[in-house]
């Protein structure tokens, strides 16, 4: 890879996104500081430990910690070039910016001529310049660029993430990425930095037009599903397989439709549409209608287990449910906005019914379920399933794949991710 010239980056906010970046860019040779506000996730990774799940990530992060090549802290210090990758939630119908600015704040008496500063965190359209404003009024002996200008000598754009937990690693290098500076200089200033460790193409644009791609990536995917889901239930309704319905039509050319399942979850597609339904409520029909979709399958997937508990306990029995699943999608170990954990934890409400829990990623219970009476964390999803009158799949994770049909035979089945059907 070509010298970048960028010799020591800073990092802000070690999560999903923040933590795998700092390693990726300290495996090229980069002097990278990592700053995170969790006292422990900085003690961590110092101790070459990480405090989430992603394959490969521990050991690369150990090497880059060992080499003296990472280190974490809590503050920020002087640098090149400062990557924020803080989180924005959605709060009361809009985008929460707090952690942007503090993150921007806390960069700020670090900066000096001829650094760059680059947004990572999904953001509104507008976000980044708002961080220009914010540092030129910090710091006014410096010039922050400003839209149409071209004197600048701090550098400013925006680079989304795109890279698919469980996949973090490959994808991070592998992307093409979108880079929107507030200028051209700021644009081809972060080109430099990406170009440090990314092989796919670097796409160059305006600010808003990177801010909003990152959004409209995941509202694509967002509607993609809220169709599979839409089609699941009409399928239903008309006695349709709606598994083989799809795999058919996905033969056909140019139809790539995607797969239902109990919901949809993660902080990103589940969250992302909104910031676009908030900037602009009356146009974003499709958008809003796709999240109602989505939104409203959990409570579809909990009807058809009240219906299986109402024919269990008929039968005599105080019906005893096997969850297989709390993660927000298969094989990784986030339950942040879960479709299948919302539902785990209204079973667990009712009265009327045991719960017996199995998700490989979970050491124990989360907070949500573990004071209920009548559920239970069984580690072995064979043992869940055998003490069970019904078995419902939430997520297909890579372990679940060993459970064969005839374990399944005199239990009712729900599968909401198509594993048995
Ligand atoms: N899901 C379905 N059916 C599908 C695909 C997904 O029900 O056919 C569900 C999953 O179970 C999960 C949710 O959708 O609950 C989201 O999962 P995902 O794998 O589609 O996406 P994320 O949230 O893990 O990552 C997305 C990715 N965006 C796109 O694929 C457009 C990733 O590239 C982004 O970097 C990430 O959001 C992000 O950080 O924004």
């Amino acid at each position: 890879m070509r010298d970048s010239g960028l010799k020591t980056i800073c990092v802000v906010g070690l999560g999903y996104i923040g933590l795998p970046t700092a390693v990726v860019m300290a495996s090229r040779g980069v002097l990278v500081i990592g700053v995170d506000v969790c006292r422990e996730v900085v003690a961590k990774i110092n101790r070459g430990e990480i405090h989430i799940v992603e394959p490969d990530l521990d050991a690369l992060t150990a090497r880059a910690v060992q080499n003296g090549m990472l280190r974490a802290s809590g503050v920020p210090a002087a640098a090149d070039a400062f990557v924020i990758a803080v989180p924005t939630p959605f709060h009361g119908g809009k985008a929460d910016l707090t952690y942007v600015h503090s993150a921007t704040a806390s960069i700020a008496a670090f900066l000096k001529a001829g650094d760059l500063v680059v947004l990572e965190s999904t953001s509104p359209p507008g976000t980044t310049e708002g961080i220009a404003v914010q540092l030129a009024a910090l710091r006014p002996d410096l010039r922050l660029p400003v839209p149409g200008e071209t004197d600048c000598n701090v550098y400013v754009a925006y680079c989304p993430e795109r890279v698919l937990p469980g996949r973090v690693l490959v994808e991070l290098v592998e992307n093409d990425r979108v880079i929107g500076g507030i200028t051209p200089e700021c644009s081809a200033r972060a080109e430099e930095l990406y170009r440090i460790f990314c092989r796919g193409s670097l796409l160059k644009t305006g600010v808003r037009t990177a801010e909003m791609c990152k959004l409209t990536e995941n509202s694509f995917r967002d509607v993609g599903i809220a169709f599979a889901n839409e089609l699941s239930i009409i399928c239903e309704k008309l006695g349709i397989n709606v598994w083989e319905l799809i795999r058919l039509a996905n033969h056909h050319p140019r139809v790539n439709i995607l797969q239902p399942g109990p919901g949809v979850g993660g902080h990103c597609i589940a969250v992302d549409p909104w910031f676009i339904v908030a900037a602009a409520p009356e146009e974003s029909r499709l958008i809003r209608t796709a999240r109602e979709v989505n939104d409203a399958k959990p409570t579809y997937v909990l009807e058809k287990i009240k219906a299986a508990i109402a024919g269990a306990r008929a039968a005599g029995a105080k019906p005893k449910v096997a969850v297989l699943g709390l993660a927000f999608k298969p094989d990784v170990d986030d339950f942040r906005e879960s479709p299948s954990l919302q539902i785990a934890e209204t079973i667990a409400s009712w009265t009327c019914c045991e719960m017996l829990v199995s998700e490989p990623y979970a050491e124990a219970l989360p907070c949500s379920l573990s004071g209920q009476g009548g559920v239970l964390l069984v580690n072995n999803a064979h043992e869940a399933i055998r003490d069970a009158h019904i078995v419902v799949m939430l997520v297909n994770h890579r372990q679940f794949g060993e459970i064969s049909r005839s374990e399944l035979e005199g239990k009712a089945v729900i599968d909401t991710r198509g594993v048995w059907s």
